[in-house]
């Protein structure tokens, strides 16, 4: 009886990792693991907005995200974001962002992200946005953006203390040059 119930026990714990492995929904595209996929909702009006993922690259060989496509955007672009003497200055990175191999490299606000321009409509909350990453080896990957709320700083259920990243990103383009 005893060992019965150690064996529903486990069981039961066996079935909670399996659901909260799914919820995580992680892809895989040849050496490449994405998760995290997230986005935040757009104020009235916002024709731009972010997008965000976790690379980890399980390869031995480098592999590159060059480009991205949406079809609530015109276009995506991959942008880097840094904070030099106080100013944040925001660029898009034209030869894409490196995966090294055993590295993991997260999109997220105040860094790396993915910038869909032109948006055809609003990200609204609790929504879904399909978005397609172009990697040089891996080729083509779908994923899909979870959005959150307007000033998340990450996907669902993650901390939202002690991140070091906690600046505001205004998605103001206004300083970038066309
Ligand atoms: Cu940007």
């Amino acid at each position: 009886m005893k060992r019965l119930f150690a064996g529903l026990a486990s069981a039961i714990l066996l079935a909670g990792t399996l659901t909260a492995s799914a919820q995580a929904q992680e892809i895989k595209a040849g050496d490449l693991v994405i998760s995290q996929a997230w986005t935040r909702a757009t104020p009235g009006g916002a024709k731009v907005g972010g997008g965000y993922v976790t690379i980890e690259n399980k390869g031995k060989a480098p592999d590159r995200l060059v480009a991205g496509s949406a079809d609530v955007a015109g276009r995506v672009e991959i942008h880097e974001m840094a904070t030099t003497n106080g100013v944040m200055t925001m660029r898009a990175l034209d030869k894409g962002l490196a995966i090294e191999p055993g590295k993991t490299v997260k999109l997220a606000p105040g860094g790396y992200h993915l910038m869909l321009m032109e948006l055809k409509s609003p990200l609204k909350q609790g929504d879904k946005v399909p978005v397609t990453l172009q990697f040089e080896k891996a080729g083509k990957v779908s994923v899909s953006l979870d959005v959150q709320g307007v000033g998340a700083q990450g996907p669902a259920g993650a901390a939202e203390h002690g991140d070091k990243m906690q600046m505001q990103e205004p998605h103001d383009h206004s300083g970038m040059k066309k």
